[in-house]
């Protein structure tokens, strides 16, 4: 029997009932401010997780891998998982009277739910599936979510509206499609990591007020854009790879090609995370409002830092809904030194 089966048998047995998301949730309401609809919608995202994660089980055997053929706003090739996970949310929230729009990474436009408003004053942003070059070879996938809210009562969000700074957010987080599904999140009160329990379809509490170290062993990033690299990164990388025992280094790779599962690992052990601005691409390749920001929150919120090499992500003022901007996300220290690279003061 599977060790956490055994824990909530185990919890049971002492008289503790399992701490699940959804009581969670309402137990730090009180403290958190968080409404019954921001508790309803973080509820609501664990189940397009649990649905998400079902069908990545599957998808070897039910012909969902590949790609679909399609170009997304991106200008990238949409897996077919790609689609789904973003139908999932868009079937999820529809009628749920949680959120008045959606926005995400797979749609050039949000989609607004009149029918959902004025109950619902929350919006949601979202990368559907994180790391989609994994889905075919069974390496580990994520979702991202920002939550923001609408700031007009009497009228719905327009489009613009969706386009706001890091620090506007009212919740944050991720879900981990690896061993098992976790979902994390913040609403501001400090980061919280849920285990999904599949014998009984709950996410239990697992990893309560995560803090990252100052310093990690380990960094992420794609060594085969280094030729596109500015003179600071390539520098910064260099030196990660000399012995210098006041910081541990050298630092080893450790990269898997979705940056929920890279940022996740550092979250917990410490280490940083890049994809930096590239001399003909400055902007780099990572979305502002549904990547960044929201794993910027969770980062500093854990104690990290989260820059785009020289501010702080949270800060960057949003100008239209797919904004790419530069990555450097981690321990403290490690942002730290990253960013006096990037500035040539190292
Ligand atoms: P995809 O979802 O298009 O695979 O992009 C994943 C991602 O946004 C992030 O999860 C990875 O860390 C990064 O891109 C991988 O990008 P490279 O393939 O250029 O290294």
């Amino acid at each position: 029997m599977p060790t956490l089966c055994k824990t909530v048998i185990l919890a049971f047995t002492m008289g503790q009932f399992p701490l699940t998301l959804g009581r969670f949730i309402i137990q730090k309401q009180a403290d958190t401010g968080a409404t019954r609809e921001l508790s309803g919608l973080l509820a609501q995202i664990g189940l397009v997780g649990k649905l998400i994660a079902q069908d990545l089980r599957r998808a070897g055997l039910i012909n969902i891998l590949g790609t679909t053929g399609e170009i997304n706003v991106q200008g990238e090739t949409v897996k077919k998982l790609d689609e789904i996970a973003n139908e999932t949310f868009l079937k999820a929230f529809h009628h749920s009277g949680l959120v008045c729009a959606l926005a995400s990474e797979e749609m050039e436009k949000p989609v607004l739910l009149p029918e959902n408003w004025p109950q619902a004053k929350y919006m949601l942003l979202f990368d559907p599936l994180d790391g989609s070059s994994n889905t075919d070879c069974n390496m580990p996938l994520g979702t991202i979510f920002s939550v923001l809210k609408s700031e007009h009562k009497d009228r719905m969000p327009t489009e613009d509206e969706l386009v706001r700074k890091g620090t506007e957010q009212v919740a944050a987080g991720y879900l981990l499609y690896g061993s098992s599904t976790m979902l994390v999140y913040t609403v501001g009160q400090g980061v919280h990591g849920f285990t999904l329990e599949p014998g009984i379809g709950e996410y239990l509490l697992s990893h309560e007020q995560i803090r990252m170290p100052a310093r990690g062993k380990v960094y992420g990033v794609n060594e085969g854009n280094y030729h596109k690299w500015t003179t600071g990164m390539k520098k910064y990388v260099d030196d990660l790879k000399i012995q210098d025992k006041a910081t541990g280094r050298p630092y080893s790779v450790r990269y898997s090609g979705c940056l929920v599962a890279d940022v996740h690992r550092i979250l917990l052990g410490g280490g940083i995370y890049l994809y930096p601005g590239e001399l003909n691409k400055p902007e780099g390749k990572l979305r502002l409002l549904y990547e960044a920001n929201p794993l910027a929150w969770v980062v500093e919120q854990a104690g990290g830092r989260a820059s785009t090499g020289t501010m702080r992500i949270l800060d960057v003022e949003a100008k239209q809904l797919h904004q790419r901007v530069p990555l450097i996300i981690g321990s403290a220290e490690d942002v730290r030194d990253a960013e006096r690279h990037l500035q040539g003061q190292a």
